[in-house]
């Protein structure tokens, strides 16, 4: 049994269907035990293997269906639980259960994710990232299936098999895996024009967080909350990382394809380290009549409330605590869907919403069969009790013999609940109009967001998304297709368009650029949270370091938050002077300047010649990458031959407050000062 203290109820429920193997006997899944589990059965010791092995066959065939398809989209996906606790009572705008007390726990299931590459595609690539959360509640599950993104591609769910088709890889060749930079994906978007301000979106930095921790998710869509007086507003949901928005930049993104799992490693080393990542649930909400204020239809998902016009209202915390036991049992037969509410909440006619009510229950039912909310995961922590029957893998056993309402024989149970105990309650939105099929006049503006978002970009952030535009379409091998693309980004602004063109080679055409003036600058990732708290630096240690001195740094570095990584020649322990001595984290081998967001270079007496190029090869990567580069007055010789040692966060050890200087410039994260050559602009 397993020794967890403090169970939520979530939990409780899961820790009913947890089995552990650890000093069991070997059992069949018949109940037999078994006594040689190496040997099949065969007649005589060199003979044929006898059909009538039924430990052999139920092992065997048990294994050829240990896979389930993999989702259609998102297929890489890595999971955690959690909690959730509210700030204040939200009873003002909502009945939601999970919204009114604010002592109380909600537990949570959150599943984070690619949307175009399969399953076992690298994580780093350039996509949208998946923001699942299960909320456990005491009126059933409530699920925000949301992306790292306001906004989407389209807006009709009619069209999202063709955005899909476009961006997985091409039929005839089957590649790229898990990448937009190619000729289908960039005809689908220049063809489209309503995709023209997610584009911006993905051609941010966005697309390209640096782990789970620091990446933000949006519901996207617009929903209601109800309150118990049946008035209902508008909402959208956000959350909002507590360490801030942080992405990766490309050329550290590509290089990562040395590691495919580097998002779920950090994830998972966190969590098991105590950093247990934190979020801000929020609400932007929109009163019922003032629907119509705004310059853009507030239904429509490729259009984003600015936050300066439409303020945030954090309303809670959310706290991913605990990693799963069993990625397939959890995070892969996990079953999110946008229409999973709960009194309080409710859907609007977004259209994109509409399609995807009926798309997420559909594909549950084909992945996971008609049964997939009774799997552990899934199974709401309340009773569930209805007249639905049998069907695939069914675990419950339904005593009695009704199965039907009305009934006489079972009292007329299960009995329906009225409003005032708790039952749901659709909220009564009006309809009006013929049945058509039709895009409403005013989702027709595809270009005015586009350019806010172009607008609320800092000449860094400007310089990657051109250097993102001229490598996507710059893979395209049909001219045609970088052109109908180029023509767009005209639309949007000539400042964008021209460089890409250039960069490309195709021309950019006279046309009417957006004349939106506006900005957003909660959009800019220049205005996030910048701390220390959770970063790794590297700490290169060569036999007979200064002891003392690290030592004091390590310690208050720690103190701070950060986290220190021994890297030196190879694993095991490296001896400093004053009887001094650390296990080393990482060799030069196994390590990677990839992977650390600082560097501080000691080195020692017993530093040779392999230390001094390896740390210098570290050091380069992460100084082309801006982060910063710390070092003592010994070792600053190496930054002098590399012509670093005057640059912006460079920081040579030689003043007392060097700790602290030190832990500024990590919080600061990228020196962007520094002359680049990463991007042609
Ligand atoms: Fe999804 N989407 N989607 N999607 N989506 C799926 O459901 C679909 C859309 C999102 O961690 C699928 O269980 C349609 C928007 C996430 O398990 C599928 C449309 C947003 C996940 C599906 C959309 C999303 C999915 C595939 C057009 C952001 C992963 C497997 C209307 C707001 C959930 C599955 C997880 C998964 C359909 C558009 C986010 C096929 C038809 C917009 C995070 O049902």
């Amino acid at each position: 049994m397993s020794e967890r203290k403090n169970l939520n109820k979530k939990e409780e429920q899961l820790e009913s269907f947890v089995r552990d193997t650890y000093n069991q006997e070997m059992i069949s899944n018949e109940g037999k035990k078994i006594v040689d589990d190496e040997n099949s059965l065969t007649a005589g010791e060199r003979g044929p293997t006898l059909i009538e092995d039924f430990l052999a066959r139920e092992k065997l065939a048990h294994f050829d269906r240990e896979r389930i398809p993999e989702r259609v989209v998102h297929a890489r996906g890595y999971g955690a639980h959690g909690e959730f606790e509210l700030y204040q009572s939200m009873s003002d705008v909502t009945m939601a259960d999970f919204l009114q007390d604010p002592a109380k726990k909600t537990p949570l299931f959150v599943r984070f994710s690619q949307v175009v590459g399969s399953k076992g595609c690298n994580e780093t690539v350039r996509d949208v990232r998946g923001f699942s959360i299960k909320f456990y509640t005491n009126d059933g599950n409530f699920d925000i299936v949301g992306i790292n993104m306001p906004v989407f591609f389209i807006q009709d769910a009619i069209k999202f098999p063709d955005l899909i088709h476009s961006v997985k890889p091409e039929p005839d060749n089957e590649y790229p895996q898990g990448q937009t930079a190619h000729d289908t994906f960039w005809d689908f978007m220049g063809s489209n024009p309503e995709t023209t301000h997610m584009a911006m979106w993905i051609m941010s930095d966005r697309a390209i967080p640096k782990n789970y921790r620091t990446m933000e998710g949006f519901g996207v869509h617009t929903y209601r909350f109800v309150n118990k007086d049946g008035v209902a507003r508008f909402i959208k949901f956000h959350v909002k990382p507590v360490l801030g928005v942080h992405p990766l930049i490309w050329d550290e993104a590509q290089k990562l394809g040395e590691d495919a799992d580097f998002h779920r490693r950090d994830l998972w080393t966190n969590i098991k380290m105590g950093n247990h990542p934190e979020y801000e649930l929020a609400v932007q909400i929109i009163e019922e009549d003032q629907e119509f204020m705004f310059d853009f239809d507030i239904l429509d998902p490729t259009k984003l409330w600015p936050e300066e016009e439409v303020p945030l209202q954090k309303i809670g915390k959310i706290t991913l605590n605990r990693t799963v036991d069993n990625a397939f049992s959890e995070t892969e037969q996990s079953a999110f869907h946008p229409g999973n509410i709960v009194r309080g909440v409710d859907y609007s006619n977004d259209p994109l919403l509409q399609g995807r009510l009926f798309s997420y229950t559909d594909t549950q039912q084909a992945r996971l069969g008609p049964n997939y909310q009774q799997l552990p995961i899934n199974k709401p922590i309340v009773p569930v009790y209805n007249n639905q029957r049998d069907g695939a893998s069914r675990y419950v056993i339904d005593r009695g013999k009704v199965s039907y309402h009305k009934n006489l024989l079972a009292g007329n149970t299960p009995s329906e609940v009225p409003v005032d105990k708790g039952g749901f309650v659709t909220y009564p939105s009006s309809v009006e109009g013929l049945k058509k099929r039709k895009t409403a006049p005013s989702f027709k503006d595809h270009y005015s967001q586009a350019r806010l978002f172009w607008n609320s970009m800092t000449p860094v952030e400007r310089e990657h998304i051109i250097g993102a535009y001229s490598f996507e379409l710059g893979r395209c091998l049909h001219v045609a297709v970088r052109q109908q693309m180029v023509d767009r980004l005209a639309r949007v602004s000539r400042e964008l368009a021209e460089p890409v063109a250039k960069n490309v080679g195709v021309t950019v055409p006279n046309v009417e650029e957006s004349t939106v003036t506006k900005s957003s600058p909660a959009i800019s990732l220049m205005n996030t949270t910048f701390v220390a708290n959770t970063l790794k630096v590297a700490i290169f240690l060569a036999e007979g370091f200064p002891g003392s001195k690290v030592d004091v740094l390590l310690k208050q570095w720690k103190e701070s938050g950060m986290h220190p990584v021994i890297v030196s020649n190879k694993l095991g322990e490296v001896n400093g002077s004053d009887g001094y001595s650390y296990k080393v984290d990482q060799s030069f081998l196994t390590g990677s300047p990839l992977s650390y967001e600082g560097a501080y270079l000691v080195g020692g007496t017993g530093a040779d010649d392999y230390f001094h190029y390896q740390a210098r090869t570290f050091i380069m990567h992460m100084y082309n990458h801006f982060k910063p580069i710390g070092a003592i007055k010994e070792s600053s010789h190496l930054l002098k031959e590399m012509g670093i040692e005057e640059m912006p966060g460079v920081i040579i050890d030689s003043e007392p407050q060097f700790g602290q200087i030190f832990i500024d410039a990590m919080a600061k994260q990228r020196f962007w000062e520094r002359p680049s050559y990463l991007y042609h602009v």
